[in-house]
């Protein structure tokens, strides 16, 4: 494989005491990780991605010759497993800054299950307070996302929140389907602790990259910018010592205790599991968005609703 995202000798953002910073805020922002050039090429692969030039995505329309850029790039939110098809992105899973971070979250051994490409072109939703090891169990909650920033991420163009510290209590709050149009469709969380003034907006120059714990109350409100996008890789990782009880085999289910799906990139370290093999079955999808809403009212009705949040509080 040629690696096109070697990244920077030095570690930045890197300490010391980056691991027990993480611990405690349940977040840790890696400034300028990624260098302008770096940014280049993952924006570049972006609208390959999107044109569907890297090769089939399920819910993805070939791009033709006449449709600019920037009208395909509107189309979508979210595409779920671009590694699966993009060597750039499956590169930068494994980009040396992120690995060294990675490290001083989770431990030696770490693996990856999960690539996103959001895209949240202006007017497209935000996502709802949520915490991610609700969707990717792990059995030693050690889920950890990584946020890319591939343009500046904004409080105006929907940048991530988050609440401190709301990682600490170990508890997964239940989750709920809801009617707030700023979201996509994507439950929310409820019957916990915190309100909206408990989040601080995470702000984030293109090429930083923010690592965050998996039970981290976090969401993103919609992109109110003008013809502008807030494109980011949302990837997870977790330690390699745990099972994944993520997906059960269709053809052979086997009992909770025994489930460990293998769809799993090895990031650094040792995989104790390694004599099970690895297997290739997430495929590349996108994300339906929900434009904002998930009422009956708003759900496959055809209603555009892609201007809703220009210009509104
Ligand atoms: O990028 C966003 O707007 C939301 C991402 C997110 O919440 C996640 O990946 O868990």
């Amino acid at each position: 494989m040629t690696t096109s995202l070697a990244g920077p000798s030095v570690r930045p953002g890197i300490s010391d005491r980056s691991g027990e910073l993480y611990r405690e805020q349940g977040f840790l922002l890696l400034e300028d990780a990624l260098t302008p050039d770096e940014v280049q090429v993952l924006r570049d692969e972006t609208v390959r991605i999107c044109r569907g030039e890297r090769g089939e995505i399920q819910g993805l329309e070939r791009a033709s010759p006449d449709e600019t850029d920037a009208d395909v790039l509107r189309r979508y939110l979210c595409i779920h497993f671009p590694h699966k098809l993009s060597q750039v992105v499956y590169d930068v899973l494994l980009h040396p800054v992120i690995v060294e971070g990675l490290k001083q979250a989770i431990g030696p051994n770490v693996k990856c299950m999960q690539s996103m490409l959001f895209i949240k072109a202006s007017g497209k939703p935000g996502q709802a307070w949520h915490q991610d090891e609700f969707f990717i169990p792990t059995r030693d909650r050690s889920l950890t996302g990584v946020w890319i920033a591939i343009d500046d991420a904004t409080v105006e163009n929907g940048c991530l929140w988050v609440i401190p510290g709301s990682h600490k209590h170990g508890v997964l709050w239940p989750q709920r389907a809801h009617n707030d149009m700023r979201f996509d469709c994507a439950g929310e969380v409820y019957r916990h602790p915190y309100s909206d003034d408990d989040a601080v907006p995470v702000a984030m120059r293109a090429g930083s990259v923010l690592l965050f714990n998996g039970y981290l109350m976090h969401r993103s409100l919609p992109n109110r910018s003008q013809g502008a996008y807030r494109r980011s890789f949302s990837n997870h990782y977790m330690s390699a010592e745990s099972f994944l009880p993520w997906h059960q085999p269709k053809d052979k289910p086997v009992g909770m205790g025994r489930l460990d799906f293998r769809d799993i990139i090895m990031v650094a370290g040792r995989d104790p599991y390694g004599f099970k093999g690895v297997e290739d079955v997430s495929k590349p999808h996108v994300r339906p968005s929900g434009e904002g809403g998930c009422g009956a009212e708003y759900r496959n009705l055809g209603i555009d609703v892609s201007n809703r949040f220009l210009g509104r509080e």
